[in-house]
């Protein structure tokens, strides 16, 4: 048995993705430590040979290799969330007893890394980084096809959480779902006035303050991403 028998590869920034996993290592009680990798590429980086090599092929993070199960290594946040719930948490609370229930968690899994994790994510870009790399501003339909897309995931989980007086995106209880969505709710504030405040959504506002308030959503960001 490994000392410590979780080794989660994070950002050294503040990415949203890595810290998903971490929720849910903290909520299972799982012990891990971080390996925090910075952007770019050389040494250290997600794109470091030895990196893509040995953990993750697609040089990104997080990725999350479990000593106890013969350095089982796994990258993408989402499958690394259904791994963890699979494996360990046997009572399936936390990604479905039944195969409908997993579908319920997985359609709100798919909804965040296959929506608003990658509009949101590329409308950062466009804000903050997209001029320094290429020496001009986007053009303004670009800004408005991410912005309006951001906006139109809001107002469907605004919907759905309000319409059900949801405390969780499903089941009715905290899951691996739930985890996934925090991290990139929270992350709107990087893009400032370019999205509506959650003043405009106040299901998603009592959503994220509930989720925040959680102990184990607190000790996972404080261990994985680093303070600003
Ligand atoms: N679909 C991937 C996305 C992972 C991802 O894009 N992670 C960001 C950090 S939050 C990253 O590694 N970016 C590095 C880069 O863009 O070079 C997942 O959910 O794990």
């Amino acid at each position: 048995m490994a000392s410590v028998p979780f080794t989660l590869y994070t950002h050294a920034g503040p990415g949203p993705n890595p810290v998903k996993v971490a929720i849910a290592l903290e909520h299972l009680g799982l012990v891990y430590n971080t390996i925090p990798l910075a952007f770019g590429e050389g040494k250290g980086t997600v794109k470091d040979p030895e990196y893509t090599s040995n953990v993750n092929p697609n040089g990104r993070v997080p990725a999350l290799i479990d000593h106890d199960n013969g350095d089982f290594t796994v990258f993408e946040s989402g499958t690394i969330l259904r791994y963890l719930a699979d494996k360990y948490d046997p009572s399936g609370k936390l990604g479905g007893t039944t195969v409908e229930e997993r579908a319920e968690v997985n359609q709100w899994l798919a909804w965040q890394i296959s929506g608003l994790g990658p509009y949101q994510g590329q409308l950062i870009w466009f804000l903050a980084f997209h001029e320094q790399a290429h020496g001009e501003k986007p053009g303004a339909s670009v800004m408005a096809r991410y912005q309006n897309e951001v906006e139109r995931l809001r107002a469907v989980l605004e919907m759905h959480l309000a319409s059900g007086t949801r405390d969780h995106v499903a089941l009715g209880r905290l899951t691996i779902a739930d985890f996934a969505l925090l991290p990139w709710l929270k992350a709107s504030a990087m893009v400032g006035p370019a999205l509506k405040s959650f003043g405009e959504y106040p299901a998603i506002d009592a959503y994220v303050r509930r989720l925040d308030a959680l102990l184990e959503v607190q000790a996972a960001y404080k261990k994985a991403v680093p303070a600003v």
